[in-house]
């Protein structure tokens, strides 16, 4: 493989010998947890990915190349750089020419696993269509990924940040299978309802494997966004999620582009006295562990 995109050792292994693996991204890291939490959160999904029987495949780009299992050094190194660059699919060839460092989004880090034979990722929430998406034309990249890239997104839905309503409906243009895990309803990353359909509930992670398996095998070149709820106990108190949601997206009117995101979580930090950064932190560890159990079942229909 070239020296542009670097495989770790592990994962290659593991890759080819169709056992389970998980892709973990790193703009979470960087810009979705403040420091030093990220480093931290990260090191515990990579744990958690093992403790439930898979390789963890931490995604980000150093030295100008893609690296698809990061060291634990590597990500120090990574979390260290003063700004990092969020990386997502127009930006990636450019910031990997120019021999840089960058935390990479769900779009690239779908990419990359895509590339390295990858099939199940953990993220904490998918990007999707911003509010006033009407006038901005702000759409994440991370749609985009998923109507190209065969991986199975495991997150708990997406941003309440975003205009949910318009998010399901994309997916839903682009093909993208919502299939819920435990749950009837989209959900809304710090809380568990949003009051939108999904394509299929499903109570055991088998049937979810299978679908997913079937998905591919159909020849389907999409990905899948496996919609798997914040546990109650951890999700955020109804009115103190809507009051800080409604300040922190006035506050952001003048916000645009790659910086809306990480400016509406920090804002959530601040405003819920550091109860989103729990919430985050606590369904970021739940889909780490769904994504292993569903890598396990996956690896174990390829051999059986
Ligand atoms: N989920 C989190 N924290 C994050 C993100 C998602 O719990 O920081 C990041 C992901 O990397 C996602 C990105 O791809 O936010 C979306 O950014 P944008 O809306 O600019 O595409
Ligand atoms: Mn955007």
């Amino acid at each position: 493989m070239s020296e542009l995109f670097l495989v770790s050792p592990e994962v290659a292994e593991a890759v080819a010998g169709r056992r389970p693996v998980v892709a973990l991204e790193t703009t979470l890291v960087t810009h979705g947890l403040p420091r030093p939490d990220g480093v931290r959160v990260a090191a515990a999904l990579e744990e958690t990915v093992r403790s439930r029987g898979a390789i963890p495949a931490t995604i980000g780009i150093l030295d100008g190349a893609v690296r698809v299992g990061m060291t634990t050094a590597e990500l120090a190194r990574l979390a260290a750089v003063d700004r990092p660059v969020k990386v997502n699919l127009g930006n990636l060839a450019a910031e990997v020419a120019a021999g840089g460092c960058g935390s990479t989004t769900v779009a690239a880090t779908m990419f990359a696993a895509a590339r390295a034979g990858i099939l199940v990722f953990a993220t904490g929430g998918i990007g999707g269509v911003h509010r006033g998406s009407t006038e901005t034309g702000d759409v994440s990249a991370d749609l985009a990924a998923l109507a190209r890239y065969p991986v199975a997104v495991v997150c708990s839905g997406a941003k309440a940040i975003l205009d949910l309503p318009r998010t399901v409906e994309l997916l839903e243009t682009l093909g993208v299978p919502v299939l819920g895990l435990g749950t009837d309803e989209f959900p809304a990353f710090y809380r568990r309802e949003s009051g939108l359909r999904i394509d299929r509930r499903y109570d055991w992670i088998a049937d979810v494997a299978r679908a997913v398996r079937t998905h591919l095998d159909l020849g389907f070149t999409t990905g899948l966004v496996i919609a798997n709820p914040v546990p109650e106990a951890d999700a955020l108190p109804r009115e103190m999620h809507d009051s800080a949601l409604g300040t922190a997206l006035l506050e952001a009117a003048d916000v645009s582009g790659r910086d809306v995101t990480p400016y509406l979580l920090d804002r959530m930090r601040a405003l819920t006295g550091g109860a989103s950064v729990k919430t985050n932190e606590a369904l970021l560890l739940n889909n780490a562990r769904a994504a292993a159990d569903v890598a396990v079942a996956l690896a174990d229909r390829a051999s059986g």
